[in-house]
């Protein structure tokens, strides 16, 4: 199968786009690099050291890959290459990870909060439209957050995989029931980018019949893939800065050089998680599995387990001896919520979920200490604020 992958250069992106080369897919990596980019603004560096990407691709094909393109484009700005991009390669499936997707990054400021306004949602649309205008039939396997449900209390209900069935209450005392959108309820201006993405794929779905898979993926934990282990020059990129990093990968990294775990706030947070491995594999099972003509946008939950944070830091601390430093919370968040979710979809697909007991927390470990030297320590932390409010509390307690 020929495939786009959007943003193939990034975490999630990489060791997708090499995963689905190494399954005989035709792959095409599309992506304007801004990720490093973000890097150099922020002046910090993965963790683990990556190459450019000509040397990825280069490296893949010596290791006996089948071998890969990569063009540069911005999807939000380059509408018209983007359009003869998809005239020309005329692909099956594109794969949709070119989002800027750091929560912390997105509320820094009235800049970020734009550019990932901008970057987000005309990047997503434009691929809509441009898909349209085409007139090809391609399938997007996006890759959107399990935020766009909010993080609020869920009254102990389990999150359905996107939709959500409620009774209308009529005027004369009757009901009738529907199949709606779940509601969403972002925490960030990130994941309010989502849930936009979310209402753009209903539309073009309804209206031009496009077919659409959306994976509301929780947090990534792990960094590489037994293919992009297989050689150092595939490495893929390890963030732990307090904009970038997230949260498992950041206590095991911070475990691994002696710094104390940053919880934020009581730790009561529950998040849903999935290793890096999973993610790859849900998004080939997703793209081998696509929406029929007409079929309407299809949502399944990339998760296969729930924590809270507080919980997680122990564990880690269990594991590795670190001590746990609870933090005045930068973020506008619930002191506590509950997480159920439905991921039947991956797991009737045939997804076997890879659970934190099996050792790949101590894989994460050794792979940070390994590369302890190139860690910064003062950008571990999180000192993007949700609100003055927070500002004033972090600052309060710094
Ligand atoms: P990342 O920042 O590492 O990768 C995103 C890639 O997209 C980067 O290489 C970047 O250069 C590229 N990009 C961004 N805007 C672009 C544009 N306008 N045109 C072309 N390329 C562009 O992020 P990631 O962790 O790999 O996340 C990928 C996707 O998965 C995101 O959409 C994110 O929201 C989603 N996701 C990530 C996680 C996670 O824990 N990392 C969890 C859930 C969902
Ligand atoms: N947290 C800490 N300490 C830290 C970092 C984070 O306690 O050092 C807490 C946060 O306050 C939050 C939770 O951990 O309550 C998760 O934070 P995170 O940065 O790990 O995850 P989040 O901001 O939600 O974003 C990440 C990805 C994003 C993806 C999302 C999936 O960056 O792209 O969409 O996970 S989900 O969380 O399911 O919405």
């Amino acid at each position: 199968m020929k495939v786009l992958v959007l943003g193939g250069d990034g975490f999630c992106g990489w060791p997708c786009a090499v995963n689905l080369a190494d399954a005989g897919h035709d792959v095409v990596i599309v992506d304007n690099l801004s990720r490093r980019k973000i890097d150099i603004d922020l002046e910090v560096e993965s963790l683990t050291p990556i190459t450019t990407i000509s040397e990825r691709l280069r490296a893949w094909e010596q290791v006996g890959g089948k071998a890969m393109r990569f063009v540069h484009l911005d999807i939000a700005h380059e509408y018209d290459r983007l359009l003869e991009l998809l005239r020309s390669e005329r692909p099956e499936s594109v794969v949709h990870f070119a989002e800027q997707r750091a929560a912390p990054y997105s509320m820094k400021s009235s800049a970020t909060k734009r550019y990932t306004v901008d970057n987000n949602v005309n990047g997503t649309h434009n691929l809509l439209a441009a898909i349209v205008e085409s007139g090809l039939d391609v399938h997007i396997v996006h890759l959107g957050t399990m935020g766009v449900y909010g993080y609020g209390s869920h009254r102990g209900a389990t999150i359905p995989e996107g939709y959500l069935t409620v009774e209308v209450p009529q005027a004369d005392g009757s009901r009738f029931t529907e199949k709606i959108l779940h509601p969403t309820d972002p925490g960030s201006v990130y994941h309010m980018t989502k849930t936009l993405d979310q209402l753009l794929f209903f539309y073009y779905n309804k209206n031009d019949s496009i077919r659409v898979t959306d994976l509301h993926q929780g947090i990534v934990w792990g960094t590489n893939t037994a293919l992009t282990d297989s050689d150092p020059r595939l490495t893929n990129r390890f963030d732990y800065d307090g904009d970038y990093g997230t949260v498992l990968n950041r206590f095991l990294m911070q475990a691994a050089i002696g710094y104390p775990l940053t919880v934020h706030g009581t730790g009561g947070q529950t998040r849903a998680f999935i290793h890096i491995r999973d993610s790859v594999r849900c998004v080939q099972l997703a793209l081998e599995n696509p929406p029929t003509s007409g079929e309407k946008v299809k949502i399944f939950n990339q998760m296969t387990e729930s924590h809270q944070v507080g919980q997680l830091a122990q564990k880690v601390a269990d594991l590795t001896g670190a001590e746990i430093r609870f933090q005045a919370n930068p973020r506008k968040e619930a002191i506590e919520n509950d997480l159920i979710v439905d991921n039947r979809c991956f797991i009737e697909l045939g997804l076997q979920p890879t659970t934190l007991d099996d050792g790949l927390l101590a894989e994460v470990v050794d792979v940070a200490r390994r590369w302890a030297d190139r860690c910064d320590r003062s950008r571990i932390p999180c000192l993007s604020a949700w609100t003055t409010r927070q500002a004033e509390a972090l600052h309060t307690h710094a």
